[in-house]
């Protein structure tokens, strides 16, 4: 898809999420270009009076989200969030979902986690069958024992590679490096996370499963909203 498209469908999308965030709300915001347009629609309405709190999933998001004057606070300093609003690499049918593109995901999942609502916000190319065919598995992992948790990983079937930043291991937000993994289609996501999540090192695994409530998909022709199927 033409790239503008692209990033309108997702602006569309994002708009439609943030509406529905109300007054007095403690808000989830997810990290990445989609999220982006979230927190730039939450920025305005705050700016037009909507009095939220938002508890980020990057430094990023956090940064983007003072910028525009939203009132930014820790996960621990919150016993619930209200609504939590993110994108996605992909989501399946059962809405289970790889993140962790933007190499947040351990803060991703743990907001999320936290959150009586969870909405995701993709745009159509986001959807598939089968997770992990054409989008490798971000695993976070302890950059002390890498190697030694990237073989565990590829034992388990994967090829696991160091994720890169200009020539450098890309450090995330909580000091630790990120493993995509090509599994070359996850038959079983949810096995497949407890398994990693076994796994001495990893600190969190890109596989969300359950998490997703709500799908806002963007499309070039309008918006489509869809519940978890039951
Ligand atoms: C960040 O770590 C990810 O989980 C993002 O939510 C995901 O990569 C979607 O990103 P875009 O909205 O940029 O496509």
């Amino acid at each position: 898809m033409d790239p503008n498209i692209l990033s309108d469908c997702k602006k569309r999308a994002a708009e439609r999420a943030a509406a529905v965030v109300q007054d007095g709300h403690i808000v989830g915001l997810g990290t990445g270009s989609t999220a982006k347009f979230l927190i730039e629609s939450l920025g305005e309405r705050v700016r037009l009076g909507l009095k939220i709190t938002a508890v980020a999933t990057s430094i990023a998001t956090e940064r983007l989200a003072t910028e525009l004057g939203i009132r930014v606070v820790s996960l621990n300093e919150v016993e619930r969030i209200d609504i939590t609003i993110d994108g996605a690499d992909e989501i399946n049918p059962d809405f289970d979902m790889i993140k962790g593109g933007g190499g947040a995901l351990t803060r991703e999942k743990l907001v999320a986690l936290a959150s009586r609502e969870r909405v995701i916000v993709v745009d159509e190319t986001k959807l598939v069958t089968v997770l992990g065919r054409s989008y490798k598995l971000p695993v976070e992992v302890l950059p002390m024992a890498w190697t030694h948790t990237s073989r565990a990983l590829n034992e388990l079937g994967s090829q696991s590679h160091l994720r890169h930043q200009a020539d450098k291991p890309l450090i995330t937000d909580n000091g630790n490096y990120i493993l995509d993994c090509d599994f070359g289609g996850i038959a079983d996501p949810a096995g497949l996370e407890k398994t990693i999540k076994l796994l001495s090192g990893v600190v969190e695994c890109g596989l969300f499963i359950g998490i997703a409530d709500l799908l806002v998909i963007g499309r070039p022709d309008g918006i489509e909203e869809r519940n978890r199927p039951r």
